[in-house]
């Protein structure tokens, strides 16, 4: 039996990928085979994203789509399985944070984290499988979190969201698993992204944020992760290597999740 990394002749739908994580994965697909298909939310993203794949190489087709509206979502996997073809591989990545103390935070603000983070993966989803059921296969891959795991002052409804997407995850898994659909999430670790940059800022004194230190603190590799950290995992899931992993969350966090932190001096 062969081991089969390649993404020869695969399409693959990563969401909210003109940069930062989504990007990298997207690369990352790309250079194992597959045929890049990304959206964001505006033209001039878009473009950026295009020119950004361009640079590496890669000839990416970018969509204008905001993946918390059905009917827009459905109206871009059509014309995907039309102009590209059918979709073997959905990254969910787009994603929202609000750092908000839970008693400050409105009604409407929860609402917005959990309709990108959560409602958004459901949409997705629902619009890929008709189609990956008809072919025979696919695979969907949720960009989970710390939070899908951890809770922290703040991040009430990321954390709500990152957890409930893990729980979809599983979910996807037992209601199509016999179709031979694999849905599995990575939950990345800190990752040095624009999401994470307020968390990284240099102090007036030239000093590290307090919480960049506590991450290297809490990180046995004693450092934020990169993006393109992410690629080779995501290159695993979405491969005939990991037809036999289901409902997986591959946590890629640096081994956070493994440790208690370091004493502090
Ligand atoms: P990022 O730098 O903020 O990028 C997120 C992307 O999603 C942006 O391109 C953003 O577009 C897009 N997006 C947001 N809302 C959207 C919508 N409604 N429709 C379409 N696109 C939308 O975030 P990142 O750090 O790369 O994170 C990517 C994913 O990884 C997220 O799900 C995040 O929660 C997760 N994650 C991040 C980390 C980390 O440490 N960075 C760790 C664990 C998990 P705009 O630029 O227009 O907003
Ligand atoms: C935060 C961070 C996190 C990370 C990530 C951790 O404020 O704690 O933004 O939530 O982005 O999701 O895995």
């Amino acid at each position: 039996m062969s081991i089969d990394f390649s993404l020869n002749g695969k399409v693959a739908l990563v969401t909210g990928a003109s940069y930062g994580i989504g990007f990298a994965i997207a690369s990352g697909l790309a250079k194992a085979g597959a045929t890049i298909v990304f959206n964001d939310l505006n033209q001039e993203l878009v473009d950026k994203g295009i020119e950004a794949y361009k640079a590496e190489g890669i000839e990416a087709h970018g969509y204008v789509c905001n993946v918390t509206d059905e009917d827009a979502v459905n109206a871009m996997v059509a014309t995907i399985e039309k102009e590209v073809g059918v979709i073997d591989i959905l990254v969910n990545n787009a994603g929202i944070i609000k750092r908000i103390p839970m008693h400050e935070m409105t009604a409407a603000e929860f609402r917005q984290v959990i309709d990108v983070d959560l409602n958004a993966p459901f949409i997705l989803s629902k619009a890929v499988i008709p189609s990956m059921i008809k072919k025979g296969h696919g695979k969907i891959i949720n960009i989970c979190s710390m939070m899908s795991e951890l809770g922290r002052e703040t991040v009430s409804a990321y954390a709500a969201a990152k957890g409930g997407l893990k729980m979809l995850t599983r979910n996807i898994c037992s209601e199509y698993g016999e179709y031979n659909i694999q849905c599995n999430g990575i939950g990345p670790g800190y990752i040095e992204t624009p999401q994470t940059a307020p968390l990284r800022e240099t102090q007036p004194d030239g000093s590290r944020h307090p919480f960049d230190q506590f991450i290297i603190s809490k990180t046995p590799a004693g450092r934020w992760l990169k993006p393109e950290e992410l690629a080779g995992p995501a290159v695993f899931l979405a491969s005939e290597a990991s037809n036999a992993v289901n409902g997986h969350i591959l946590y890629v966090d640096g081994g956070i999740l493994a440790y208690i932190g370091k004493q502090p001096k």
